[in-house]
């Protein structure tokens, strides 16, 4: 070792037990943990803390922007300049999503903003959000009034959802094949009243596809909605080529067999993208309050109660309940309201 060599390593360790010596003055005893890397108190020992070495995982490796076309448990498959990477992902990701991943790592390092999102409480644990689909421009509802029943709270709950998330919500009423006549579609007039589009379909007649397909074309949109509605089979019926997995549904409980487990994106001729989703039976609100509520209730609007931030619900003169018992609000629907704001907790 040259002189200049030893000059500067006595003056670097010098260094080191200078800023030891302050930090261990500053720091009451009971914090002071131990410095991870050892130095010398030793003015003899000849002894310099190691340079520590970047590990491979710690070493910048390049990222590549892509979307994300299918998740899993654990796995999410990325679109990227024309491959599909299959990657493991620490943050959450939805089919839609625009990501930054590590081709070599196949890891999701970041998610981009997201223009949409549709969300929904976790069934297991409800303070953990959900993201269904992100970036999306129509929320699809799919329904069917026969095998398995209508069930109104659950499409509240997603044009709930739908009016936070930013995307357009249409209502797809799939198997009108079962339906004995139009008398049957009565449920569904206080959705047409607010706005909302209705398309009635069958995926096994193929009745009502043109309609369909001409409000999804261009557009990227997912198919959300109770299991066994027959969403695998509409994107079936829309393109023949896809074959995605279908299952009948239990003529026990006349319910769906959750054959979809993964959301999936499928493109379809017309231009449209769609995401197909595993269906759910029971929608949990995400991060919607008491005061939000009733903002989603279109049908309210018109009213104007005694009260501001009237609940609609025990005040005095409420123009809302009026209008309830007068027939110009659906009583469906204001029901659907007072559960949904019961089921968000006790007033403050
Ligand atoms: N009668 C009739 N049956 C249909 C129609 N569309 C789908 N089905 C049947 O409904 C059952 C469920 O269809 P799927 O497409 O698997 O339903 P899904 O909504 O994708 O169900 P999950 O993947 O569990 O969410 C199957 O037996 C289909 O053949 C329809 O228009 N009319
Ligand atoms: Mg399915
Ligand atoms: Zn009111």
């Amino acid at each position: 070792m040259s002189r200049e060599e030893r000059k500067l390593r006595k003056h670097l360790e010098a260094h080191a037990r200078r800023e030891l010596r302050k930090a261990l003055s500053k720091a009451r005893v009971k914090d002071w943990k131990p410095p991870r890397e050892r130095v010398s108190l030793n003015e003899d020992e000849d002894y310099l803390p190691p340079v520590k070495k970047k590990t491979r995982t710690e070493q910048e490796l390049p990222t590549s922007a892509g979307f994300v076309a299918e998740t899993g448990p654990g796995f999410c498959d990325v679109l990227s300049a024309g491959e599909r990477v299959r990657c493991r992902h620490t943050v959450e990701v939805a089919v839609g999503d625009r990501v930054l991943f590590s081709p070599a790592r196949r890891r999701i390092e970041d998610v981009l903003p997201r223009r949409t999102v549709l969300s929904r409480a976790d069934p297991h644990n409800p303070r953990l959000e959900r993201v269904i689909a992100a970036n999306v421009d129509v929320v699809v509802n799919v329904v069917s009034l026969k095998s398995p029943p209508l069930r109104p709270g659950l499409i509240d709950r997603y044009l709930i959802a739908i009016g936070k998330s930013g995307a357009e919500p249409l209502l797809c009423v799939n198997k009108i094949d079962l339906l004995a006549g139009p008398e049957e579609l009565a449920p569904l007039r206080p959705y047409q009243h607010v706005g909302i589009q209705v398309v009635l379909c069958s995926a096994a007649t193929s009745a009502g596809l043109e309609s369909l397909s001409a409000a999804l074309a261009g557009k990227l949109c997912v198919f959300a909605g109770h299991s066994g509605v027959g969403k695998s089979s509409l994107l079936n019926a829309l393109d023949p080529h896809l074959q995605i997995t279908t299952g009948s549904v239990s003529a026990a409980n006349e319910k769906g067999r959750h054959t979809t487990t993964s959301s999936a994106l499928y493109h379809l001729p017309n231009g449209a993208t769609v995401i197909d989703t595993p269906g759910i039976r029971e929608f949990g609100l995400w991060d919607v309050t008491r005061d939000d509520l009733r903002r989603y209730y279109h049908e309210f609007d018109a009213y104007q109660c005694v009260f501001s931030d009237c609940t609609h619900t025990h005040e005095p003169d409420c123009a809302v309940k009026q209008a309830v018992t007068s027939g110009a609000i659906p009583e469906a629907r204001y029901e659907s309201y007072a559960r949904i704001l019961v089921s968000l907790g006790a007033a403050p």
